[in-house]
């Protein structure tokens, strides 16, 4: 197997009884409903059926004496509507399905064929995972109303930070050509809850927006439209200049305004549903309404009073930071954004990271979440990895996400979590969302390493349902994308819940971070301190010197920390009480300072890097014995990309630990293998063709 069909294999259920079991609740299956979405739920689950129980269904479209498995709207069957109580009906809204089965009887229903959709690929979800369908009394709805990926995929079809190919957008062939991969795409979105896509770069071209690639995009939402999903476009915000030759883009002027105006115009006559723009202003040198004295919310609200009569969006994003903020870019996003709160369109929603850096491999949560009550603040996580291993290191991000969601920002007291600010239960918000910078490209396997899969399917799981466990994630996605093999879902699922602490302590251990090579951001390069703007440079974060490591981000430093409500300062704001997973973080430490292990910081580092490598010869030796229980490409494929890991894990050990030496003056203890190369050889590597630059 290459990996191209996901977890969506359905593969022949060796289960004897439970294969028995299935086939009497399925007889006679009826989908109802006339939708190409309707259509779409019918062919799933013949598709399905088929692989999974070896013999072919015929998916009825009208329910007869036979039919002992009904799915459909509540307004298509009296059968139906007979299950569910007006309330539940309320409560479930346009994509909550609802599922009832009991010895010889299922149904599942909903407000719309969507819901019926969703319901449907949960439901093979339980045939695919082995669990028992006879008693079920589901009712399932969405914790966010926008689930979406964001693609920074160029119109040359590189991908920025993309490590998997090729963008999957064949603009040269649209809009004639339709390739299988945008319904194959389109049709792994809606089985985990996908709804929404942002097609572009957010470093954006303003030819996305001219009648020739408009007309492309159109096709690419026609083919989404069924499965639920909606298109997004990136905004470049000088676009009026490039494409409409006015001589400003100046948010508050009425020609600009009106030149919007006209666009979104043309793009709903070709898109009605079109979702609406996703924008990075005044970002790394992107142009944006501050280059003409102008707030973020002008800028927002321009392009969001264009969007508004075709209920459009804007999703204007919180990553800002500039060369006039010497003292800590942490603290910039906060600065340019809080005064905004309540400035902003009611159809405006901020993407905030989930951190204030750039998606670490551990960061605390961004203070913008509970900084911003009047503003409804969408999250935005990275599934590609750029700065976690990109395409050769085996990291499961559902523990990531889950830990920023469980933050507890104390913004209206305890539990004022981050999953609470984003889902609008706070402050009462109705726009609310999650998007995931998506890791997928023209590669076979769509994610380049295998086992990346299992972040796309987690970022859809979790912004359908944020409660959702990481064990449980990763259960369900060993299970449908490789096996159901009980030893095997153990094993494997074991180390999937470990990698991200691995990765975490072979990288940025006892919260350092941004200290990546230049670039590409391949490999470490902490010793980085040549480039134009200070908060570029590695150095910048680590501050090591003779006396210690880290940034003092407390009162006596920059106070970044003055950022957060004083409840959630708590646990990192006093030194020798930090939460030391992000005491480098928030403090500089002396080397000696004594960590609750007992070791001084030097050697707490030495003992982290060290474990984090020896750890990845553990994933190994645990891969190798799952040979027998899967096949062999996907077995292989693994296998190879963890000898590689390893490789880059004592990369990343060594590289740090001889450079820090060079401050701590302290040996790494000779208990430990010792480096066989140099700092200076860790230096001079050069990766001039490292991908997604
Ligand atoms: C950084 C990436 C850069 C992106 C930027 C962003 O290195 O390529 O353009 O974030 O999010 O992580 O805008």
């Amino acid at each position: 197997e290459n990996g191209y069909d996901l977890w969506l294999r359905y593969v022949p259920i060796k289960n004897k009884s439970l294969l028995l079991e299935y086939k009497k609740q399925i007889v006679s299956p009826v989908v109802l409903g006339t939708s190409a979405t309707a259509a779409i739920a019918r062919k799933e689950l013949s598709v399905a059926l088929l692989g999974l129980t070896g013999s072919s269904y015929l998916i009825n479209s009208n329910i007869n004496t036979s039919s002992v498995f009904i799915a459909g709207t509540v307004k298509s069957s009296a059968v139906l509507s007979a299950l569910v109580t007006k309330e539940e009906l309320n409560r479930i809204g346009n994509e909550g399905f609802i599922i009832k089965a009991k010895p010889g009887k299922t149904f599942i229903t909903g407000n719309t064929d969507l819901a019926v959709l969703y319901g449907i690929f949960h439901y093979l979800r339980l045939l695919q995972t082995n669990q028992k369908v006879i008693n079920l009394n589901v009712i399932s709805i969405p914790k966010l109303k926008l689930r979406m990926l964001n693609h920074w995929d160029n119109l040359n079809r590189t991908v920025e930070r993309g490590y998997a190919g090729f963008s999957i957008w064949d603009w040269h062939r649209l809009p004639t050509f339709i390739d299988q991969r945008y319904i194959d795409y389109a049709r792994a979105n809606a089985s985990i809850g996908i709804n929404a896509v942002a097609l572009t770069n957010v470093n954006a071209n303003s030819i996305i927006l001219t009648p020739a690639y408009l007309e492309k995009v159109k096709k690419l939402a026609d083919v989404f439209r069924p499965y639920g999903i909606k298109v997004f476009l990136t905004a470049r915000f000088s676009s009026p200049i490039e494409l409409g030759r006015l001589k400003t883009a100046d948010p508050l002027d009425a020609i600009v305004q009106q030149w919007w105006t006209a666009k979104a115009n043309e793009i709903y006559s070709l898109i009605p549903d079109f979702g609406g723009f996703l924008v990075k202003a005044n970002s790394e040198g992107q142009p944006g309404p501050q280059d003409y004295k102008r707030t973020h919310a002008d800028g927002a609200n321009m392009l969001a009073n264009a969007v508004a009569p075709h209920k459009g969006i804007v999703i204007w994003r919180a990553f800002v930071y500039a060369a006039e903020n010497p003292v800590d870019r942490h603290m910039q996003a906060n600065d340019d954004f809080v005064p905004l709160d309540g400035k902003f369109n009611s159809n405006v929603m901020v993407q905030v990271k989930n951190g204030a850096i750039d998606f670490m491999p551990r960061e605390p949560f961004h203070p913008l979440f509970g900084a911003m009550p009047k503003t409804p603040l969408m999250m935005e996580f990275q599934v590609t990895q750029e700065y976690l291993g990109q395409a050769t290191n085996w990291v499961f991000l559902a523990p990531l996400f889950k830990e920023v969601l469980d933050s507890d920002t104390y913004a209206k007291g305890k539990g004022s979590t981050v999953a609470k600010v984003i889902d609008g239960s706070l402050d009462d918000h109705t726009l609310t969302g999650m998007t995931g910078v998506a890791n997928i490209g023209n590669d076979i396997n769509w994610t380049g390493h295998p086992m990346a899969q299992a972040n796309w399917y987690a970022l859809g799981r979790l912004a359908w349902d944020y409660n959702i466990t990481s064990d449980t994630i990763a259960d369900e996605w060993l299970r449908m994308t490789f096996s159901n093999d009980a030893a095997f879902v153990k094993s494997t699922k074991q180390i999937m819940l470990r990698t991200r602490e691995i990765m975490v302590d072979y990288m940025n251990p006892i919260g350092l971070h941004h200290i990546m090579a230049t670039g590409h951001h391949y490999g470490p390069g902490p010793w980085v301190s040549n480039l134009n703007r200070p908060e570029w440079n590695p150095v910048y974060y680590h501050k090591a010197d003779s006396v210690g490591i880290g940034f003092n981000r407390t009162a006596s430093g920059s106070n970044a920390i003055g950022q957060y409500h004083p409840e959630a300062r708590k646990q990192w704001e006093n030194i020798s009480t930090c939460n030391e997973k992000y005491l480098l973080w928030f403090h500089h430490a002396s080397w000696n300072h004594k960590m609750k292990s007992g070791r001084s910081v030097w050697n707490e580092l030495v003992y982290r890097y060290y474990t984090g490598a020896d750890s990845v010869k553990w994933m190994k030796q645990e891969w190798l014995k799952q040979q027998s229980k899967i096949d062999a490409q996907r077995f292989n494929d693994v296998s190879m990309l963890l000898d590689t890991q390893l490789e880059e894990a004592k990369w990343w050990r060594n590289a740090c630990l001889l450079y820090f030496q060079t401050f701590s003056k302290q040996p790494i203890p000779s208990n430990y293998e010792q480096p066989d190369k140099t700092l200076d050889y860790y230096k001079s590597l050069r990766f001039p063709f490292a991908p997604g630059n």
